[in-house]
């Protein structure tokens, strides 16, 4: 396994990073300053958000797999009560629970926090560029399984440490699941506990390791697969999900996946109305 490059925040941090994302190639970049989050603890987000309500992921184990048929468990509840069933007593009711995707905008006034620093703003400028920002919060040991994005991301720790294995987009020896399958940018296959019957052609050397500390900025590029781990007690972080064009044609077949499992959730999947139609018909 090979380690992502890291660099040092400075005020001509743009143009470095630049190359590694038009070469598609993650990097870490390290000393972030000037980045709101920083300052925030799980303690000071429960203070002031702790009635929010918000869409929690929930498992058996701290292993967050997810299945083609039902892409994840979600329950609606406060951020307190996240915090109490999630954190504070940890598996106490049998149940695993991680904040994965909180939009910032359930927060008020969090997303004018989530801000990139200035030596980095230009990367959100110009039109159509998706930008989504994002919460993410668990007790350290949770697992997030095998899968890409269809956007660029910047992902930034604040709390605790996150190890990412990645994989490059152009692997193709992920084994995805099926195209019309609630996930299609998912993988079954767990690299850190690898079943080598089931996934024969699962090449480890492929992989890349980044581990991110407090104040440590992950650029996480188009379609990369990847499965991360959490460490420490609890882990807080932010993340910044950005629709980069020429790239979406380039690799169209992580776009196009990408787009199904939009469909999907809309219920708008050819797949899915084709049986829907054909129940019809019988009924
Ligand atoms: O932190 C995690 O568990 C997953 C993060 C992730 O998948 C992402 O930022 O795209």
């Amino acid at each position: 396994m090979k380690s992502v490059a890291t660099l040092e925040h400075n005020d001509n941090i743009a143009g470095e990073l630049e190359k590694y994302i038009s070469s598609n190639t993650p990097v870490v970049v390290k000393g972030l300053r000037d980045f709101p989050p920083l300052n925030w603890t799980i303690e000071s987000l429960e203070a002031r958000y702790g009635n929010v309500d918000i869409r929690i992921v929930v498992s058996d184990s701290q292993n967050f797999v997810y299945s083609d048929k039902q892409e994840r468990t979600i329950e609606s509840m406060s951020l307190s009560e996240f915090i109490d069933k999630g954190i504070r007593n940890l598996g106490a009711d049998g149940k695993y629970y991680a904040l994965g995707r909180g939009f910032s905008t359930q927060f008020p006034g969090l997303t004018e926090e989530i801000v990139l620093p200035t030596a980095l703003s230009q990367f959100f400028s110009g039109s159509g560029r998706f930008l989504e920002r994002n919460v993410w919060m668990s007790h350290g040991g949770t697992r997030t399984a095998l899968h890409f994005d269809a956007q660029e991301n910047f992902n930034v720790q604040v709390e605790g440490e996150k190890c990412f294995w990645l994989y490059p987009t152009e692997n193709k020896s992920m084994y995805p699941m099926k195209m019309n399958s609630q996930a299609s940018y998912l993988s079954p296959v767990d690299p850190r506990n690898l079943d080598r019957e089931k996934f024969p052609n699962f090449s480890t050397s492929a992989g890349y390791e980044a581990i991110t500390s407090p104040g440590d900025m992950l650029y996480l590029p188009y379609g990369w697969w990847h499965q991360v781990d959490t460490t420490g007690e609890q882990n807080l972080n932010v993340n910044f999900w950005w629709v980069p064009r020429w790239k979406l044609i380039r690799y169209w077949s992580q776009t196009l996946r990408g787009a199904f499992v939009l469909a999907h959730r809309a219920g708008k999947h050819p797949h899915k109305r084709a049986q829907e139609q054909a129940a019809n018909k019988t009924n």
